[in-house]
């Protein structure tokens, strides 16, 4: 997969890619980012790239002509995705990142100050994506919170068996808790059912963990899930979602 960044600050995109996992597949090939310092497009004598916003108020607004100049080299060859990062996107969950991992070409923008020129997203922006309902001080973070997300779904990037375990969250479940050694610390025991070796019974003490957790922490994916296994109709899933519910005690 091809991506390329516009940022006034790449170095805090590469920062987040220098290590572990991602800097592999950014070394295998997997990943081939390019970084495009949007300020190099500046043709402004002291390389300005934002101005006052039209209308007044407070803030700057990065130029649509330096933007455009940026995006053009890049646009010439082939047609690339082009995500800009914003508070008011989409909001970027699993389902989502799984489908970007498919495309072959991405263009990701970051913007800073109050954004970009509206004009720039209306000609160009195929996506907003927002990572969460908070403000940040720029859109670096979200092209690295969503650049490690979709590494994850890219072929040789991780362990076939760890990629499809994590099916759990397309499945509108919260994870089951994660025991290792030692079996006893200071008097606190791992649960017996994951000692035992028997992985039906495993499986099953797994399931009704996720389905409480869920249930408690979010009913809006509980019900979800109730309604995707309804769905389905498979018989098996069902006796397995019923007898986990009627072991779990729901509360009122
Ligand atoms: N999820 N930011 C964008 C500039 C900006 C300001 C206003 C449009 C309108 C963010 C987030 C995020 C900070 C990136 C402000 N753009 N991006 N930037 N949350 O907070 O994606």
């Amino acid at each position: 997969m091809k991506i390329d960044v516009l940022s006034l600050f790449p170095e805090m995109i590469k920062a987040s890619m220098s290590e572990s996992i991602l800097k592999r597949a950014i070394d295998q090939n997997i990943l081939n980012i390019t970084f495009h310092q949007i300020r190099d497009y500046s043709e402004d004598k002291h390389k300005k790239v934002d101005d006052t916003t039209y209308g007044g108020g407070s803030g700057l607004v990065m130029r649509a002509d330096v933007l455009d100049k940026a995006l053009s080299t890049i646009v010439n060859y082939g047609e690339p995705h082009i995500i800009y990062f914003s508070p008011r996107g989409n909001k970027l969950a699993q389902k989502r990142v799984e489908e970007l991992a498919k495309i072959d070409h991405i263009v990701m923008i970051c913007g800073h100050y109050e954004g970009i020129d509206q004009r720039i997203i209306d000609r160009y922006v195929d996506e907003e994506l927002s990572i969460g309902d908070y403000v940040l001080t720029g859109g670096e973070l979200p092209c690295a919170v969503t650049i490690d997300a979709i590494s994850r779904y890219l072929d040789g990037v991780l362990g076939t068996s760890a990629s499809l375990e994590e099916e759990s969250f397309t499945d509108n479940l919260l994870e089951y808790p994660h025991y290792t050694k030692p079996s006893d610390y200071k008097g606190d025991k791992v649960p017996d059912v994951l000692l035992s070796g028997n992985h039906q019974n495993i499986e099953k003490w797994r399931y009704k963990e996720s389905l409480s957790l869920t249930y408690q922490r979010r009913k809006d994916l509980f019900y979800k899930h109730v309604l995707d296994v309804l769905q389905r109709g498979d018989k098996k899933e069902l006796k397995g979602l019923s007898e986990a519910v009627i072991e779990m005690e729901l509360e009122e």
